[in-house]
This record gives structure tokens, sequence and C-alpha cells, in this order.
């Protein structure tokens, strides 16, 4: 992973570090701003408009920039059932019945796989391809080097001076328009330089009238069946006295004495545009051609900043956001910067609205941005924590809409699922499955390997997002388009379920708990295939309810929700270990990894809402030893995850703790390999790059802030000592209503719910406080107050105003 370039060690970077930012009308914290071009790709800026994306490297002399289509995807749908796993599943089982783990998972190993194909239909995202900028500027001889992305507009910059001329670079990724656009412009010396496109296989490059043309078809991993197929078209536009652009024979566009070069990119698939996609990137490209620059990047400013603006965070600053990312990143180790994390929060929340938009796919492993055509674990949506994890911060974000592209996902798998039920588990099992991975291509099958890749919950646990879209819009019409979904993956537990024979229980098996291993007397090796871990029984639990609440709501189906709940009582319970952990299995079996990345039996903790500290303490605690037990290391997305643990324990400290550890810088000079934390670029280091840390980091700041899970609103419940100061606007909670509020010296003053659609909200008291007064319509009033587990609550009207006292 060691990148071929030199980084500056930590020490001598942080002596190098000078403040850069000198804008006092921005907020820094909307801004990641560096004083050298990227040296690796994880240094560049992502842009993008939800399906098409870039990455500049902000290169004097010679541009790179790496171009991305969030639908370039290699594969192609197949047949996976393998009918070896139904016919094998009943002596599986009763091996696990007899508690001769790992003979059952001796036959599973053999049994619960795909059907193989004849290619690799599973396949991979993609790079789109590289933009290449070539210039005659000398690079040494530069001064007052910059680039920033500016988050809020969705922009980035590149400025510099040679030679008394300032040059500039724009870049972004236009929604409106849907294309991609960079700038160049001098004030004095013309430009001149040649822009080509390329990618690493399976391109063919030529051109047409006012464009060149990249085009070509991805590897299906089938015979006889066609690949996704893609054209990317750059065009450019020219302006000064003499300037002029020609193409060359190897197909570049030679630019000459221009003051300004406006290079745009259009791209389009198969996937996403079917055979209309060649006129439909010639029509964009042709539009944004023909467009005034201003005009496309106003409407695009607009456009992004639409959904950007819509939630803002102030934390208190120390004077290290005026300091290049790169270096405060480093120092963040060190000091204390409050609003680190509203930087990170804000990156978080660009990060989605850059990588997902409705009508797109949903973001993937890495988002949109991937700079190689094998991209680690096919840049796919693996359902164990991953692609969960990328839609966290959403709803309370304000940015529902985004979901779209993943309910879409889900919906189209659910045929794919269905198949799958039967195939691997018999002619019995009803409804669909989905189990640990999934892409583009409908795949349900088990995957990867057995021991991790057969765990058949990641379709349950994308329900949990459908319901969560649900609760924040209580939308009806939606609620009766999703319920068919949930009521086919309820379906699917309700027929394979068994009851293992020493309590009773109901449970899954075979199953195992995400990733993780045990040591079980009798055999040598670690064993991983179980019945009814603990993340299993929760998600399972939470799904019947959710279903059988959906299925009250819409009038239907009585019975079958009936049926559901009262399975519900014969799931196992969660169990304390004597040790006083949370167990992860049935039995308190010892962990082969104690300090294992996945913390999935605490699913009932975060994301869902099992265990709360008010409502049921004695699992809460549990949890903290679980979490003492595991440590607080771990790759970048575990980290993440547990920053929501510990805000759901209302341990701000705790929770901020794991924020630096987040944030640890992934590249030093002194280290062989990336790290755990944190790119200068702010991407998180699983390692390698996965964006599932920043999504599931920001999710966990604004749940340190701000909470509603347990059919009640809390403001600032995990509040750190460090963030003394500061307020929030635009978060929103359970049932629609905007939030807006403000602390001082730890206290919650005011809290504003505006809109949505629940027509009342409970809210939670702040501890200290003893009584609230509402304001609304112009009228102020004392409210009376409940009492439950031992906190109190107050029930108001949509927009209204509260002061604590
Ligand atoms: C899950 C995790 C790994 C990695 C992979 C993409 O399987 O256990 O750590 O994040 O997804």
């Amino acid at each position: 992973m060691k990148s071929a370039h030199i980084f500056l060690g930590l020490a001598a970077m942080l002596a190098a570090c000078q403040n850069q930012n000198d804008e006092t009308a921005v907020n820094l914290n909307d801004r990641l701003t560096y004083d050298r071009p990227a040296t690796i790709w994880e240094e560049t800026l992502p842009l993008g408009n939800g399906r098409l994306g870039l990455m500049p490297d902000g290169k004097i002399d010679e541009e790179f920039i790496v171009l991305n289509d969030i639908s370039m995807w290699a594969g192609s749908e197949a047949d996976y059932g393998n009918p070896q796993a139904a016919d094998n599943l009943p002596k599986i089982r009763q091996l696990l019945f007899e508690g001769r783990n790992g003979e059952a998972q001796d036959l599973m190993y053999k049994t619960f796989v795909p059907k193989s194909t004849s290619g690799n239909t599973y396949g991979s995202y993609q790079m789109l391809g590289s933009l290449s900028i070539s210039t005659d500027l000398n690079a040494s001889a530069a001064t007052n080097y910059k680039r920033w992305l500016d988050m809020s507009e969705g922009k980035a910059y590149t400025t510099f001076e040679l030679d008394g001329t300032q040059y500039s670079r724009e870049y972004f990724a236009s929604r409106d328009a849907d294309v991609i656009v960079v700038r160049l412009t001098s004030n004095g010396r013309p430009l001149n330089l040649t822009a080509s496109i390329s990618r690493p296989e399976r391109a063919k490059i030529s051109a047409d009238a006012n464009a060149i043309v990249m085009s070509g078809e991805l590897d299906s991993g089938a015979d006889g069946v066609k690949g996704v197929e893609y054209n990317a078209l750059l065009g450019c536009n020219v302006v000064g006295d003499s300037a002029q652009f020609t193409l060359t024979p190897d197909n570049s566009w030679e630019i000459r004495q221009a003051t300004e070069v406006t290079l745009v990119v259009s791209a389009a698939t198969t996937y996403l545009y079917h055979e209309q996609f060649r006129k439909y990137s010639k029509e964009k490209l042709e539009r944004a051609l023909a467009a005034d620059y201003q005009t496309l990047s106003k409407r695009h400013v607009a456009e992004h900043g639409e959904l950007y603006n819509r939630v803002k965070i102030n934390l208190e600053g120390n004077g290290d956001e005026a300091l290049t990312t790169d270096c405060r990143l480093a120092r963040y180790q060190q000091t204390e910067d409050p609003a680190m994390a509203e930087l990170y929060y804000n990156f978080g929340r660009y990060s989605l609205i850059s990588s997902t938009r409705e009508g797109s796919l949903p973001p993937n492993l890495q988002g949109l941005w991937a700079n190689e055509c094998g991209t680690p674990w096919n840049g796919d949506y693996h359902a164990n924590i991953n692609v969960q994890m990328n839609h966290w911060p959403l709803e309370q974000g304000n940015l529902g809409e985004l979901y779209d592209p993943l309910i879409c996902l889900v919906e189209n798998s659910v045929e794919s699922g269905e198949r799958s039920a039967k195939t691997f588990y018999g002619s019995e099992a009803e409804g669909w499955v989905l189990h640990m991975m999934t892409n583009v291509w409908r795949f349900t099958a088990p995957g990867e390997h057995p021991s991790w890749g057969a765990t058949n919950t990641g379709g349950a646990w994308l329900c949990a997002h459908l319901w969560e879209h649900y609760e924040y819009t209580q939308d009806a019409d939606y609620l009766r388009r999703i319920y068919p979904t949930l009521k086919g993956a309820a379906q699917f537990f309700r027929s394979t379920m068994v009851r293992e024979p020493k309590h009773g229980w109901l449970v899954t098996a075979p199953t195992s708990s995400p990733e993780n291993e045990f040591r079980m007397p009798g055999y040598d090796s670690p064993i991983s295939i179980c019945m009814g871990p603990t993340m299993d029984n929760q998600l399972v639990r939470e799904l019947y309810t959710n279903t059988a609440r959906a299925a009250q709501i819409l009038g239907r189906d009585k019975a079958f929700a009936d049926s559901l709940l009262a399975d519900v009582k014969l799931l196992p319970p969660m169990q304390i270990a004597p040790g006083g952990y949370l167990m992860e299995w049935l039995e308190d079996y010892e962990e082969a990894d104690p300090h294992h990345r996945h913390v999935s039996h605490l699913y009932g903790l975060h994301p869902s809402n099992q265990i709360t500290p008010a409502g049921t303490p004695e699992l809460a605690e549990a949890c903290r030893k679980t979490l003492d037990r595991r440590g607080d290391g771990g790759t970048g997305w575990s980290r993440a995850w547990k920053v929501n643990f510990w805000a759901r324990l209302g341990d701000g400290d705790r929770a901020m703790a794991l924020i630096k550890s987040l944030l640890e810088p992934a590249v030093d000079s002194t280290a062989t390999q990336h790290r755990s934390g944190t790119f200068p670029n702010l991407w998180c280091s699983h390692p390698p790059f996965q964006l599932d840390g920043n999504y599931g980091g920001a999710a966990g700041i604004g749940e340190m802030l701000l909470q509603s899970h347990g059919g009640f609103v809390e403001a600032l419940p995990a509040l750190p000592s460090a963030w003394k100061n500061g307020s929030v606007s635009g978060m929103k909670v359970r049932g629609g209503a905007e939030i807006s509020m403000s602390w001082t010296d730890g206290k919650l003053l005011e809290l504003n719910l505006v809109g949505g659609n629940a027509e009342n909200y409970r809210v939670a008291l702040p501890r200290w406080s003893s009584e609230a007064k509402v304001t609304r319509n112009g009228s102020t009033k004392k409210v009376q107050h409940e009492v439950q587990n031992g906190r109190k609550f107050i029930t108001v009207e949509r927009d209204c105003s509260i002061e604590f006292y």
C-alpha cells in the first residue's frame, strides 16, 4: 500500500505548518486546503454529481484527473443457485443441534457456495478513465501555490503564480448539466496545453467533429453476454485573441495562446442509459459546450448548495482551521481542535451528495471514486456493515431523497433473492434473502467465503434502512411501496428459522456473526458457523417488529403481523456473559480475536435501539464492557462505528476519543504501509481507502449532537467536554422536523422544531433542566412534563421553540 512518493514525516510536517487561509468571509470548515499538488491519489480532491466524479491532483505541468461514472461495472447477471446447499441443509442443522459445529462448518464450506460461472460475472466497479492536461509551465518556478475543495460550492480550485502571471483552475461535476467541467485561465501569459483522455484497458480513442471519444465494453464475465458499454467525450472551448485549438493525430486537443480554456467531459453507460447512452452523452456535451461558463458554474453551485447548506454545525475553532488540511490533521492528534469534527461532518455530508443522487446508484465501498479497474473488494456493496454505514448520516443530515438509489437497489434484488431463498434453503423457503454482499447485478447468493459470506441477514439489515426512511418521512405511499419488500424479507426468516434444542429458541441456522470466529472445545481451528448469533436475533426482532407495524399502519395482513410478533417472543434474549459483556453467540464462546473489527452484537445499541442506557441499563452496561474489551482500535470503519456506540451510550468524551482515533493520519513516511485512520484528503483508511468510515464518522458526530431513535428527541445526548459552545441547524429528527439549537458552556438553552409530518414530538429535557417553556404561534407557555426511567419529557406540537430552565 505504500506509495512510491516521499512523504514528510509527521514531525517535519508539523514544523512546516503555516496558516494558509486568510479569507474571513468563508467558513474554513467548508474547505479542504493544500499548499502543494497531490502526490498520491488519496490527496486528490473528490468531486461528483452523484453519478460522474473527478479527482484533480492539481499538478502544474502535468495535471492528472481520475474520472468516474458510478455505473462502470464489469460483470453481468448470472444464476448462482447451488442446489447442493438445500440438499445438505438438514444435515448441517442436525450437526449444529448436536454441537458439532466443526463438521457443520466443513459441510457448509462445501455447499453454501455460489454455483460457479464461466468467468467473473460478479464483476467489479471500475474507474471511467483519466483526463491528462499537459502544459508548458515550469512547475518548480511557481509561487503562491494553493489548491482547495470548497464543499459548500461543490468546486475545487488550483491557483499559482509564474513569471508574473496568475494561473487558476476550477473543477466541478455539474448535476444540472450532467457533465464534468475543468476550467483553466491565465491573466497574463497565454495558456498552451494539450488535453487527452485515456483508460488502462478496454478503451478505443477516436474523434468526431467536436469531441475526443473514448468508448469500450467492459467484461461481462459470461460468453455471449454483452458487458456494460460506455463512452466518454472530451470537448473544449477556448477564449483569447489568437487562441486556437486543434485535434492532433493521436486524438488530443492541442490548445495554443488561450486566456481561458473550458474542458468538458460527458459520459454515459448502457447500465443507466440503455441503448440511448451515446446520444445522451453527446447531447449533454454539446449543450454544455454551448453554455456560458459562468452560468454553468453558478447553476451548479446553486444546485449543490441547496443540499449542502441545509445543515450547519458550528463548533468553536482553535485557529487550526486556517492550516492546510494535511497539517491540521497531523496536529489534531496533539491539540484540542473542536471544529475538526465540524469539518469531518461536513465532509461526510459532502461525500454523500457527491456520490449518490436520485436515479443513480448507491455509494459503493469507495463512494463514487476509483482509480483502477480492479477496485478493492470489487468496489461493491458489502451488506454486513459497509453499504449500511454509507447511509447512516443521510436522514439526520437532511438528505432523505438520497435514499432513492438504495431503495431501488434493494427492490431490484427481491426477485433474485427469492430464487436464492429457494435454491439455498429449499422449496419451503418463502420470501427473499440477500447474504453478505451484493452488486449492481442483483447478487444475492452467499459470496466470498461461506465462513462470513453465508451470513444471510444482509437483506434484513437493508430493510431497516427502508423503514428508517419511513420513520423520517411518515409517508404512507412510500410505506405501501416498500411493504412487500419488508414482508418478503420477514417471510424468508419465518420459513427458515428453527428451534434450537437447548432452550427451544427460534434461531437462524446455519449462520455466522459477521466475520468473527470463536474457539470451541474439540476443534483446533476457530469456528465461525453457528446458530442464532446475537446480531441475527436483533436483526430479526427489528425486521419483524417493523414489518408488523407497517402492516398495522396500512391495515393489512393482520394474521401475518400477529405471527411475527408471536415469533419475536421466541427469539433468544440478549445475554450477558459472566464476564459482564454482551454475548456475541448463543454460548459464551471465546472469541478467536478479542479485538475483532466487527462489533456485530452491539447492533442492538446502534444502529438499532433495542439497547438504551435508560430503557435497558444492564444491557447498556454490558455494551460498555464489550467495547472496553474490544478496544478503541480497528480498521477505519470500525472506529467510526465505535463513535456511534459511545454516542448512544451517552459518553461524549469517549466518542471524542474515537473521533481522534478515526482521524489518525494514515500516511507517514516512517511507516511502511498506510495505516487505519484518515488520508490527507480526509478519506477514511481501512486501509485501503474506503469511504464507509467517513459516512459512519459523520453519523457518529450527528448522534453525539442529536438523537431521535427511542420515540423521543434528545438534543446533545453525548456532548464531549471539548465542544463547550456551539450551534446546529437543519438536522432532522424522526417525524421529519428540522432542528436548530445552540448551547453555551455545555448547556442547551433553546431548541426549535420546524416542519415535518408528525404532529407531535416527545422531547427529553436536558438532565440539568427542571422545566421548559414552549413558544408556538407567538404565545409562550410553561409545559407539564412526565417522568420515565428517571428522565423528564415534554410533548410538543411541531413548529415550536423550547427554552429550558
Ligand atoms: C467487510 C469488512 C472488511 C472490509 C470489507 C470491504 O467484509 O469486514 O473489513 O471493510 O467489508
